[in-house]
């Protein structure tokens, strides 16, 4: 989705509508909508994709300034994510330890259709994972793996009052995996159904659901009467396996996957889910604040043979990328990536279809159900390239538009586009805040940028990617701020910052620090050899580390830093950085343990420092590593507790 060609075709449409800038005069306005005085709090906390920085962002709105970097998916040294052994098995797959993944969709976690600020989850587009995140400490605390799917593209997209959590398969492969030649052999798809525990939002795979091997692209669950129902975009139903621009791009309409999870409950509590055996990992932040992985071996899946009733095919214009759900549950919108119109299907007409039969065939068991039967009606001039949809608390709904690089604002009711915006440039996702519950926040949208040519001071081959801030609070739709975003953004969602700020964790609690090589105090520091292994109880504290001198290590040894933060302060997180390790530093919180392994190379004396500008007195935060040759004398001592190294 970068391709300049589109860039320029973008800017040219823009410009041929008429539209540019906000004139000159409205900046100053802009800018006083935008402007937070130094010291005073966002309004808003956004959670953004980092796309393929296999991380999440948190921004604050309006303003738009950076607050945080949440490691998700990949190793992240600045805070020693995946490297420190307490975080390393977050990233185990079944393939291993992969430190990297994309990014796509953030969803915060619902109840009665509203975001609860108690989780945010995330889904890891190519070895399909998804992971949650704990909105008190702003960290990753379990990641789940998708089995029997390739792309987990369409997830998690959270049910009303978080039941569950969806991932769909972006990319058809053999259902279970087999070798077998690409070009004749049997492709499938898979709806995939995590249940979220109502209290610790522990993720286990309930069922999944054996679909025809199209492109599954992206999912809504219903709400309010749409409740009990989850809808998933496709698109390739050509079900081409080569040059996919153009040979899934054949038919005139792809599908929305209607599914009845509550029917698919019912239908596995009755035993008609078959059992496969496919290896998948499942890690969490166990006992410790350490991680733990566990590798899971089977499944329960549906074939809608067995279970009639639960999926339904809705025709929908063409290759549909978007699939979403107006506040009242009774709209589902299609995105159609090549489609000429935005159509919108009802609830209420699918479920009188079903009643009726009102069928155009079937596929595998699915009933198609026909188009006109579903649709009520189809949003004309939507511009080209018709994405994603989100919803004001005023009933307009506002789509992105990729090609044409615009918003689209049209009244729900009437069908009809009442507004337009150019973007800068090349839209993906949109964002309004709350603008997939029930009772959207409305007041600003945010559009998500994928090219920024000629917006921001040139940086080489790479453009920043960027996100353009709009006032929906009138009739118009008016510019208010660009500000550049890390990674590629692809979707984000937003709460009020008063739902969270007050929940946010200061500390760890020392006392209650179950790390098994946790060091409570000064007097409890100690070095111990195991073997070749050599286990470091370290305690860091403004502007100490002890034991700060170690003699009797030796070449070949694997040094254990383990560190406790004693400070009990908010925002006192030590650094501890080891010269030659082959690894990040340790970003270590108040009140935690964190472990560095260190395996010295070369006889010599080493330092060790700490990273983080703690006190006045943060320069002189360091301390000494003796290494001798291998087999040496040279005794173990050290610094500190009962050592007795001066
Ligand atoms: Cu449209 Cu992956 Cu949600 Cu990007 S996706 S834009
Ligand atoms: Cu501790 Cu700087």
């Amino acid at each position: 989705m970068r391709t300049p060609l589109l860039a320029l075709l973008a800017a040219a449409l823009s410009f041929a509508c008429g539209k540019s800038s906000a004139p000159l005069g409205a900046a100053s306005d802009a800018a006083a909508r935008v402007y937070i005085a130094p010291g005073q709090y966002d309004e808003l906390y956004a959670f953004m994709s980092g796309g393929f920085s296999g991380n999440v962002t948190v921004y604050g709105l309006p303003s738009g300034r950076l607050l945080q970097q949440i490691p998700v998916f990949s190793q992240y040294p600045e805070k020693g994510y995946g490297y420190s052994e307490q975080s390393k098995a977050l990233l185990n797959t079944s393939y291993g330890f992969i430190p990297w993944d994309d990014v796509h969709h953030p969803q915060l976690s619902m109840t009665d259709g509203m975001a609860d600020g108690r989780w945010l989850f995330v889904n890891g587009n190519n070895t399909p994972r998804i992971a949650r995140l704990d909105l008190t400490r702003f960290e990753t605390e379990e990641i789940i793996e998708i089995p029997n799917a390739a792309g987990g593209h369409g997830s998690p997209y959270l049910t009303q009052n978080s039941e569950y959590a969806v991932s769909a398969t972006r990319f058809a492969v053999p259902t279970p995996q087999a070798d077998v030649p690409i070009k004749t052999g049997k492709f499938g798809g898979m709806l995939s159904f995590v249940k979220l525990d109502s209290v610790s939002g522990h993720m286990s795979l309930a069922f999944q659901i054996l679909v025809p091997g199209y492109d599954y692209d992206l999912a809504r669950a219903g709400k309010g009467p749409s409740h009990g129902w989850s809808f998933f975009s496709t698109y390739n139903t050509e079900e081409a396996k080569t040059l996919l621009e153009m040979n899934a791009s054949q038919k005139d309409k792809d599908y929305i996957a209607a599914v009845n999870w509550k029917q698919a409950e019912a239908c596995v509590a009755e035993g008609k889910g078959k059992a496969w055996s496919t290896p998948y990992a499942h890690n969490w932040i166990g006992e410790g604040g350490v991680a733990k992985s566990e590798m899971l071996r089977s499944q329960k899946v549906i074939l809608p043979v067995d279970c009639p009733g639960i999926v339904y095919f809705i025709p929908t214009p063409k290759s549909p990328h978007g699939a979403d759900v107006d506040p009242t549950g009774e709209y589902i919108v299609g995105g159609g990536k090549l489609a000429t119109v935005i159509p919108v299907h009802s609830f209420t007409k699918l479920l009188k279809a079903i009643a009726d039969r009102a069928y155009d065939g079937e596929v595998g068991g699915i009933p198609v159900l026909k188009y006109e039967a579903v649709n009520v009606c189809e949003v004309q001039n939507p511009g080209l390239g018709p994405l994603h949809t989100e919803f004001d608390d005023k009933g307009f709904a506002y789509t992105s538009v990729f090609i044409s690089s615009e918003v689209v604002k049209w009244s729900i009711k009437e069908c009809k586009v009442v507004d337009r915006v150019p973007t800068y440039y090349s839209i993906g996702h949109l964002m309004i805040p709350g603008g997939d519950t029930r009772k959207p926040y409305g007041k600003y949208m945010l559009a998500l940028n994928k090219i920024t040519k000629d917006r921001y001071l040139p940086t080489g081959p790479e453009l920043t990617q960027s996100g353009q801030l709009y006032d929906i609070s009138g009739d118009k739709m008016k510019l208010l701020l660009d500000f550049p975003m890390t990674g590629e953004p692809h979707y984000a969602q937003a709460l009020p910052a008063a739902v969270l700020k007050d929940k946010s964790q200061k500390a760890y609690v020392l006392a209650e620090n179950k790390d098994p090589y946790v060091t409570r105090s000064e007097k409890d520091v100690k070095v111990a050899r195991q073997g070749t292994k050599v286990h470091v109880s370290m305690t860091a504290i403004r502007s100490h580390f002890l034991p700060d001198n170690i003699e009797g290590i030796q070449v070949g040894d694997s040094v254990f830093f383990h560190v406790t933060n004693l400070e009990q302060d908010w925002d006192v997180p030590h650094g501890f950085a080891m010269m030659g390790a082959g690894n990040s530093e340790l970003l270590i919180m108040p009140g935690q343990t964190r472990t560095l392994v260190w395996v010295p190379q070369r006889p010599g004396i080493y330092p060790f420092y700490c990273t983080d500008f703690c006190s006045a007195l943060h320069q002189e935060m360091q301390g000494y590593m003796r290494v001798s040759a291998k087999g040496s004398s040279v005794p173990l001592v050290w610094n500190g507790g009962a050592g007795t190294l001066k």
